[in-house]
C-alpha cells in the first residue's frame, strides 16, 4: 500500500518530500543535490518504516524501555496540517487505540518541515494531553548521503563523553578527536552535545545543528551490518550516514500540559 508524498518545492533545485506514513522526510534536494540518503531495497509498506530519510523515533529510542524499537510514530499516518506558509509543512501524530495498548498516554505529536534556500529546518513537538506526566526519548534519525563514507568527517564532538552500543550503558568514554570519519562499523551516543556540529565531505560542509535535544547519535553499520538489514543492499553503507539529534540519557518529562519541541536544522555551505 503507497502512502502519500507531499513536498515542498521552491524551484527545481530545491525541493524536499515528506512520506505520510511516519511523517518522513525521504528526501531533499540542495542546490539540485541530493543530502538525505534512501535505500533502494527500503519497504514502502504499511507499518514498515524507510530505510533512509528521517524516520522520527518516538516515544522510545532504540531499546531504552520496555516498547518497540524506536517506538511507534514512524511507523503510523500522520495527518498534514494547513500552514500558511508555502515553504512549510505539518503533520500531526495523536494517541489512538492502537498507540495506547503500546503507550497508555493521551498525547499529541506535531511535526513541522520548513524548507529554505539552503538549509532544511525540522521540528517535533510533543504535548502532554494526558492526566499524568509522561517520559519519553526520541530523535530525528537523519540518514546524511554521502559519496563516500570513509571521506565524510564529523566535526564538533571533541570532549564529549559517549556510549558504544552493545557496551553497558555506564560505561563511558571521551572522544579526543577534534574531527574524525569511519573506517568500521559505528553506534554511538554522544552525550551533552555542542548546538552545531559539521559533516563535511570534498567541497561541501553540512551544519547540523540541534535545539532541544542534547544528545547526537552516530551510526553507520558497515558492511556486514547492512547485510543483516532485508531492507538495505550491503554496499549501500558507503553512501550512509546517520547523525541524529536525540534525547535519549535524560529521558524528557512533560507535566500535564506542558509540551517539548526539538529541532534538527541542516544548513549546506
Ligand atoms: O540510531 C542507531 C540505531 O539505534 C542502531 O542501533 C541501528 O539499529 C539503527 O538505529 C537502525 O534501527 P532500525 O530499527 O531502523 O533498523
Amino acid at each position: 500500500m503507497h502512502m502519500k508524498t507531499t513536498s515542498i518545492e521552491l524551484n527545481e533545485q530545491h525541493k524536499v518530500d515528506v512520506y505520510s506514513q511516519g511523517a518522513h522526510v525521504m528526501s531533499w534536494l540542495c542546490d539540485g543535490k541530493e543530502q538525505l540518503f534512501m535505500s533502494n531495497a527500503a519497504v514502502f509498506e504499511k507499518n514498515k518504516a524507510l530505510r533512509g530519510g528521517v524516520p522520527i523515533i518516538f516515544p522510545q529510542f532504540g531499546g531504552f524501555g520496555p516498547g518497540q524499537k524506536h517506538g511507534f510514530a514512524r511507523n503510523l499516518p500522520w495527518q498534514p496540517i494547513e500552514t500558511d506558509a508555502s515553504n512549510r509543512l505539518l503533520f500531526q501524530l495523536a494517541d489512538s487505540e492502537e498507540t495506547r495498548t503500546v503507550w497508555a498516554y493521551t498525547f499529541r505529536a506535531e511535526f513541522l518541515v520548513e524548507l529554505n534556500d539552503k538549509q532544511l529546518r525540522m521540528a517535533m513537538t510533543i504535548s502532554n494531553y494526558d492526566e499524568e506526566a509522561i517520559e519519553f526519548t526520541c530523535a530525528l534519525h537523519s540518514y546524511f548521503r554521502v559519496n563516500n563514507v570513509e571521506n565524510a568527517c564529523i566535526s564538533g564532538l571533541q570532549d564529549c563523553l559517549f556510549w558504544d552500543n552493545g557496551t553497558p550503558f555506564d560505561e563511558r568514554y571521551a572522544d579526543e578527536r577534534s574531527e574524525f570519519s569511519l573506517n568500521a562499523a559505528l553506534d554511538r551516543i554522544y552525550f551533552d552535545v555542542p548546538a552545531n556540529i559539521a559533516l563535511t565531505e570534498q567541497q561541501q560542509t553540512r551544519i547540523i545543528e540541534s535545539r532541544g535535544f542534547n544528545d547526537i547519535v552516530v551510526w553507520n553499520p558497515w558492511r556486514e551490518g547492512a547485510a543483516q538489514l532485508a531492507d538495505m543492499e550491503s554496499e549501500e553503507y558507503r553512501h550512509m550516514l546517520c547523525i541524529e539529534s536525540a534525547a535519549v540519557n535524560k529521558p524528557i518529562s512533560l507535566a500535564p500540559g506542558a509540551s517539548w519541541t526539538g529541532e534538527q536544522l541542516i544548513t549546506v555551505i
